[in-house]
């Protein structure tokens, strides 16, 4: 019996050596063609072309490089019709409306769009009709395995986030997982329920979303220093958002309370951030949003230490929606597949590139202006760069100097500017939050109705 063990090992390891050598020789002797490249061995395409013409065609259609067309937009005589950005009008966008004003509002991160123009070989995809249609993987799970392992890479790459030992939990943007996380942490005790909070100025749906869920489990309380100040001896059960950079302010910002934490990086890549080093933190929620830009997708995911917070994590997520769509997944791989390429040199030199020109233009209009002031940014060692440089965050934080401009919002407005109001935030009306990351049309529209509402208030001054 042993002896015919013996044997048939042996001639197994005979059998896999003679495999390995005949492969060796087809890959050294197979030669020119990368052997890793499946793609290289062409079959003829069948009914992937029509697919194929009808993508080409859509994105041939030319909108004066004021819009887009899409599959999926206003059809009128069987052509789909271009969508222009605003401020442009016609059929082919080539319209300016004269005095439109500049919307600095919302967060859409279109001014990626150019970077993925750049990269259509690399960033199509073709569905095909029987595309996982079942709610689940083969692995019996709703996530993608090799997804998650490249959103590893990435953190890697980058150098933003520890995801070793971690758990990772994916959700309709990071939007879900903002109340996912919540759930996650709050008292199962509705006799003390947790107390949901947030440092002034912060994102609005920190407060909308426990607000409109209501629960037993944790109640919206409010700004972390009127919390801290009213509660200092007492060691209650509190959930504190720390945003890091910050949503308006681009701050990097840290826990007040010290208890348990949900910190959002949505924003915490080298477009907005020197990356000082990796963030270590309890929970930590990121989206594709404003790293590749595809807030359309809805993509996000959550790195989680605890494995109680994590399965939490996974069952709101499963009750409330059955996991997030395999389409959105599959989508978000093709785009981080390029987003590492060039050890993500292309993509993050691309967008820091953008959001430095527009802060470096934005800055000597506000460096002439004594009524209007936007927040200090000071230079810090990026680890990813290899190089001290200064954030260039998503948006400006406007404030209005001057006594009698107490609403921001409606003084900018009078200069043909919109922007949100600081109120939005939790905060002074005296702040307006103006976006940077939308289309260059609308940061062009942008910087010169600030020019000119500069302008106008020095000329006053001069005539004074
Ligand atoms: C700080 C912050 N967190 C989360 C989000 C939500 O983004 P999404 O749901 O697209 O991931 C935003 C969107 O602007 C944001 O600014
Ligand atoms: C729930 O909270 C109340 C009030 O803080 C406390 O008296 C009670 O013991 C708690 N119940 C449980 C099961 O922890
Ligand atoms: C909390 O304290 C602040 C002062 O620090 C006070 O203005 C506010 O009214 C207090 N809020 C509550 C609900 O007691
Ligand atoms: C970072 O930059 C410094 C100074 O330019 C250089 O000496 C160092 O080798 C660089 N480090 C890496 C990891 O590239
Ligand atoms: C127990 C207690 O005093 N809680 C208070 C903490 O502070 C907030 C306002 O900042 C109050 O609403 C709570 O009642």
């Amino acid at each position: 019996m042993n002896k015919i063990k013996k044997y048939s090992y042996g001639i197994c390891f005979l059998i896999s050596i003679a495999i390995n050598i005949l492969l060796s020789i087809h890959l050294y002797v197979g030669g020119g063609e990368k052997n890793h490249d499946i793609i290289s061995y062409k079959p003829s395409l069948t009914w992937s072309l029509k697919a194929a013409q009808e993508a080409e065609a859509v994105a041939a259609i030319t909108c004066s490089g004021h819009g887009l067309a899409f599959l999926d937009g206003l059809v009128s005589d069987g052509r789909p019709v271009c969508e222009c950005y605003s401020c442009y009008s016609g059929p082919d966008c080539s319209q300016l409306s004269p005095g439109c004003a500049a919307n600095a509002d919302g967060g859409d991160p279109i001014f990626l769009e150019p970077f993925w123009m750049e990269k259509a070989a690399d960033s199509a995809l073709v569905v095909p009709g029987w595309h996982r249609m079942s709610y689940k993987y083969a692995d019996d799970t709703m996530m993608s395995t090799e997804l998650e392992s490249y959103i590893r890479k990435l953190h890697s790459i980058v150098g933003n986030a520890i995801t070793e030992g971690r758990y990772m939990v994916f959700g309709i943007g990071s939007s879900q997982l903002l109340s996912a996380a919540v759930y996650a942490l709050s008292s199962e005790n509705s006799s003390s329920p947790s107390n949901v909070l947030a440092s002034i100025p912060f994102y609005g749906m920190y407060k909308s979303q426990p607000m409109l869920f209501n629960s037993e489990n944790f109640k919206y309380e409010g700004d972390t220093k009127s919390w801290q100040s009213n509660n200092s001896t007492s060691n209650m059960d509190v959930i504190e958002f720390v945003t890091s950079p910050n949503n308006p302010d681009g701050e990097l910002k840290q826990s007040v309370l010290g208890g348990k934490t949900i910190y959002d990086h949505a924003y915490f890549w080298p477009h907005f951030t020197p990356i000082l080093g990796p963030s270590d933190q309890d929970l930590m929620i990121f989206t594709l949003s404003k790293l590749t830009g595809h807030a359309g997708t809805r993509f996000g995911w959550a790195i989680v230490k605890d494995k109680d917070v994590y399965e939490k994590m996974i069952n709101y997520i499963n009750i409330a929606d059955l996991g997030i769509s395999k389409d959105t997944q599959l989508r978000a791989l093709k785009l981080l597949k390029v987003a590492i390429e060039e050890d993500g040199k292309s993509l993050f030199q691309f967008a820091y590139n953008k959001m430095r020109d527009r802060w470096d233009r934005l800055t000597s209009v506000f460096a002439k202006s004594t009524r209007f002031s936007i927040q200090k940014i000071h230079p810090l060692h990026c680890k990813f760069f290899n190089e001290t440089r200064l954030p260039s965050p998503a948006y400006a934080w406007v404030k209005c100097e001057r006594e009698e401009d107490e609403d921001c919002s409606e003084v900018l407005e009078a200069g043909k500017i919109i922007g949100r109001s600081g109120s939005a935030f939790s905060a002074n009306n005296r702040y307006t939050r103006l976006s940077l990351i939308k289309s260059q049309d609308d940061f062009e529209l942008l910087l010169q109705r600030l020019t000119e509402l500069v302008s106008l208030e020095n000329g006053i001054m001069e005539t004074m």
